[in-house]
């Protein structure tokens, strides 16, 4: 690998099969940049004009119960929705449209509007897990539901619309473009090897150990040999797991304490707050099995030199393929060394 360290290169990411263009003569340490103040807003742990603190009323009108812990309701201005009726629309086999059903939900994880998910506690953050779990298996029971997403916009670089800390949920009937690519990776894997792609490369990652940044008995962290992002992290279940609701009561608490873990790691990179998007890719729902899914959560961090630097995907990005300066090897290296400071 050492030949390519200063060499532009391009690494294949076995999950999408797709590129990445990854260019480190141009900056091997991202640290060394200039580092700007934070924004640094102090925000109370209640707010009256929020529309997710307990109590207040939401943009749609509806008024939140006043909650102690997560609290979750139907998206007010869901982008799909339940009732509409299925129809496929084509000409020529050049403009095709199909409609699409599905329910969208908002989940708030604490009645605290002052908290990162983060900074939140490892108990507070499992009762988050646990609905996370139970909403893929419920939305994913409903009939015709295919794809459970569950994700997080945090910070206002990210387009979250609101600082309290939230995340949304949306199911619908078919499996969106990303974790398509990777069910087709997934299974062509299984198929050619008669293996999991994600525990074949774990052990792989695990045996090499320079992109990993913090491991429990149930998850590992590492950035993924083709992370596009300047701090892409990936969460990978360690045991064979396809979904959320598979995982024992003790993996759920390894879960929790490892998402604090990495957020808390993120918060030191730069001055906090450490802006991102972040969500899980779990298997189809609809009752097949699909053993070649394995459990994952994807972090995208845009921030690249300082709470104000961020990577742009622009140009060469949106025109030919993702490109990143900084290797992933130099960033699981510092995220390892933050992620192992006690907070
Ligand atoms: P972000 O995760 O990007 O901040 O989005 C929050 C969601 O919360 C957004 O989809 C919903 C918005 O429609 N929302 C409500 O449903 N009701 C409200 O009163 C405020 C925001
Ligand atoms: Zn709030």
């Amino acid at each position: 690998m050492d030949v390519w360290r200063g060499n532009p290169h391009r690494r294949l990411n076995v999950l999408t099969g797709e590129y990445v263009l990854v260019s480190p003569h141009r900056a091997m340490r991202p640290w060394l940049g200039q580092v700007d103040a934070a924004p640094g807003t102090i925000r109370p742990p209640y707010d009256p004009s929020c529309s997710l603190c307990p109590g207040n009323e939401r943009a749609g009108g509806a008024r939140n119960p006043d909650y102690a812990g997560t609290f979750l309701f139907d998206n007010d201005f869901s982008a799909l929705l339940p009732g509409v009726v299925s129809e496929r629309w084509e000409r020529e086999n050049l403009l095709v449209a199909e409609t699409e059903r599905g329910v969208c939900r908002v989940l708030c994880y604490s009645p605290r509007h002052d908290l990162t998910l983060g900074e939140m506690e490892t108990g507070a953050i499992r009762k988050v897990v646990d609905v996370w779990g139970d909403e893929y298996a419920e939305l994913g029971a409903l009939p015709g539901i295919r794809h459970v997403q569950i994700f997080e916009n945090c910070g206002a670089m990210m387009g979250a619309s609101n600082p309290h800390p939230h995340g949304q949920i949306w199911a619908e009937e078919k499996i969106p473009n990303e974790p398509a690519k990777e069910a087709a990776c997934q299974l062509r894997h299984r198929e050619e090897r008669h293996s999991c792609l994600l525990c074949d490369y774990l052990d792989l990652e695990t045996r090499e150990n320079e992109r990993i940044v913090w491991k429990n008995e149930s998850f590992t962290a590492l950035v993924p040999f083709w992370a596009v992002w300047p701090f892409e992290v990936m969460l990978v279940a360690r045991p064979h797991r396809g979904s959320l609701p598979e995982l024992s009561s003790s993996e759920r608490d390894d879960l929790a304490e490892i998402l604090r873990r990495i957020l808390r790691a993120y918060d030191k990179v730069f001055d906090a707050p450490f802006p991102y998007s972040m969500g899980f890719h779990q298997k189809p729902t609809g009752g097949q099995d699909h053993p070649e899914w394995h459990l994952h959560a994807h972090f995208y961090p845009p921030l690249l030199r300082s709470t104000t630097i961020r990577k742009f995907m622009v140009g060469y990005e949106m025109l030919a393929q993702p490109q990143r300066d900084i290797t992933p090897e130099s960033s699981a290296e510092r995220l390892r060394e933050l992620a192992a400071k006690e907070s």
